[in-house]
């Protein structure tokens, strides 16, 4: 059983170098995603999906993408408070997709979706950069998640 949608891509826009970070719902647009860094003082920022700390769904049409930098030699690690992104077997119509190789290109993403939280994730160096997309057609609850300073085994 399939749903007949009209999927807007953008990942093109990605390859690009267009990172968008907005969600483009057709009541308006939202801005999303943006850029944390985070030091020994400051050890840990929490994320949320658009909309969620005022009770709302996502947006449809969201290409958010955050990028946290702790200091070095610490890595980071993320860990969920909440998590119910439309489900798909494949999570190819939203998805919420990890890199922490510390090149934050997305050449291999484990997609998120569904209700069941990832297990905790630990960014390989002290860069992780996380998307959130949505597409134009069911939306659910969304996410909230913690990223902290760990441990100190880069190098
Ligand atoms: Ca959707």
């Amino acid at each position: 059983m399939y749903r007949t949608r009209a999927v807007i891509d953008m990942s093109s826009l990605i390859c690009a170098g267009l990172v968008m970070i907005l969600c483009l719902p057709r009541s308006g647009a939202v801005q999303c995603g943006g850029l944390h860094v985070l030091s020994l003082e400051t050890p840990e920022v929490t994320i949320s999906s658009p909309g969620f700390t005022n009770g709302l769904y996502y947006p449809d049409r969201c290409q958010c993408q955050w990028t946290i930098i702790g200091p070095e030699p610490y890595v980071l690690k993320v860990e969920f408070s909440a998590f119910s992104i439309e489900e798909s077997q494949t999570c190819q119509f939203d998805k919420l997709i990890f890199d922490g190789t510390g090149s934050c290109d997305f050449k291999s993403p484990r997609r998120h979706c569904g209700d069941i939280p990832p297990e905790p994730i630990t960014s390989s160096g002290n860069i992780l950069c996380l998307r959130f997309i949505s597409d134009s057609h069911i939306r659910d609850s969304g996410f909230r998640l913690t990223i902290k300073i760990f441990g100190n085994v880069l190098r």
